[in-house]
């Protein structure tokens, strides 16, 4: 039988019962005392659940260091690992599976949101282009970072093991790697942002140390059939860019095929850097067709994907699955959509990042959408 985006997928411990997945999505609403996720968090996720249906929990950094975004969920203290319990159990308790995506922001952060004000760091003292937000919400120019020591990379990756930990300690099924988007791991990837002269920097091998090294940890800490990682390939979000992509992810995603890891999660070129705004580069790669042939197991494919262009994709077997951003967080309710053959709600943007239950918990789903007059 053909695969289709409603039939069953096995993934690690677990077989999912269908093939549409919650993208990882930035929503900043976590209480910023402690960065603790708590009831509103809860009840968006939970109202995204369904019975084996994946959900990956928006990028959620490993450390204080790893953060850049205010009011954002982190997963290194108690207190954020027991907010995270009260959100697994809501999911779990509707038949759903969760992972969190484990972050580290690198450059791209700012000393507003670093401990002790201290400058973000990279591999590099390179600093991006165009603005950020700091800890009040308001824009502000980005920062040169501080070059990480090679001292300090043992530390860093420990960071990322002790997360996976608490990941499972608060209840998740699994965790992915962010490996994406112009944030640290990517920055160490990309031959724009690195250009370090030790092991982690110069060849696409050592340039690829890092991504691997981190999975290596997490992997050892829980399990590769746990362990999921997301990539960006041609990525150019958060002034990200490489000379010469293709030899770099081939090599990559060969390494990570070795370690039999959960799942891929690409996310393709035409819609990076779309988080903040509505841009659909034109006449791209698809990467997960060139990379399909180098991955033997679960694929999932992010960007841009509509109810028919996700059925064909999984129909003509580039991916296992796909995830949905934007339509996810309109349609609380997207799965019955797509099953249903029902329209999708439009999403409002000004009320993605931040803010409180406008545009998180109040998109209605069909049944309570008011009826059409
Ligand atoms: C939008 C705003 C802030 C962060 C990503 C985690 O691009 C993000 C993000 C998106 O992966």
């Amino acid at each position: 039988m053909t695969d289709t985006l409603l039939s069953p997928l096995p993934l690690g411990r677990t077989t999912l019962q269908h093939r549409i997945v919650l993208a990882p999505l930035t929503r900043m609403r976590a209480n910023p005392a402690g960065n603790i996720p708590g009831p509103l968090n809860a009840e968006y996720y939970a109202q995204r659940a369904t019975p084996g249906g994946l959900l990956i929990a928006e990028a959620t950094p490993v450390s204080w260091q790893g953060h850049g975004h205010p009011h954002v969920p982190g997963i290194h203290t108690k207190a954020q690992i027991a907010g995270w319990k009260t959100v697994t159990d809501a999911v779990h308790s509707k038949g759903g599976v969760i992972y969190l995506q484990l972050w580290h922001t690198g450059r791209v952060s700012h000393s507003s949101h670093q401990p002790d004000r201290a400058q973000p760091v990279a591999p590099s003292a390179i600093r991006a282009a165009g603005k950020t937000i700091d800890a009040a919400f308001q824009p502000v120019d980005y920062e040169t970072p501080r070059a990480l020591t090679l001292a300090e990379i043992p530390g860093l990756i420990d960071t990322y093991r002790q997360a996976a930990a608490n990941a499972v300690a608060a209840g998740f099924d699994g965790v992915e790697i962010h490996g994406a988007n112009g944030y640290l791991l990517e920055q160490f990837l990309y031959s724009s942002t690195n250009t370090r002269t030790d092991a982690y920097g110069g060849s696409i091998e050592n340039r690829s140390r890092l991504h691997l090294e981190v999975t290596d940890a997490v992997v050892a800490e829980i399990g590769a059939d746990r362990t999921g990682i997301r990539l960006s390939p041609w990525g150019i979000a958060n002034d990200s860019f490489d000379a010469d992509p293709l030899p770099l992810f081939s090599h990559l995603i060969r390494e990570l095929a070795k370690r039999a890891l959960v799942y891929l999660h690409l996310i393709e070129p035409r819609a990076s850097g779309t988080g903040k705004a509505d841009i659909v580069r034109e006449n791209q790669p698809s990467a997960a067709e060139i990379f399909r042939p180098l991955w033997p197991g679960v694929l999932i494919d992010a960007g841009g994907f509509t109810r028919d262009s996700a059925i064909e994709a999984v129909a003509a077997g580039h991916a296992d699955a796909i995830a949905f951003g934007r339509h996810f967080i309109s349609n609380p309710d997207l799965v019955a959509r797509i099953r249903h053959n029902a329209p999708f709600a439009p999403y409002h943007r000004a009320t993605f990042y931040g803010g409180d239950a406008a545009g998180y918990t109040d998109y209605p789903a069909l049944a309570d959408a008011p009826a059409e007059v």
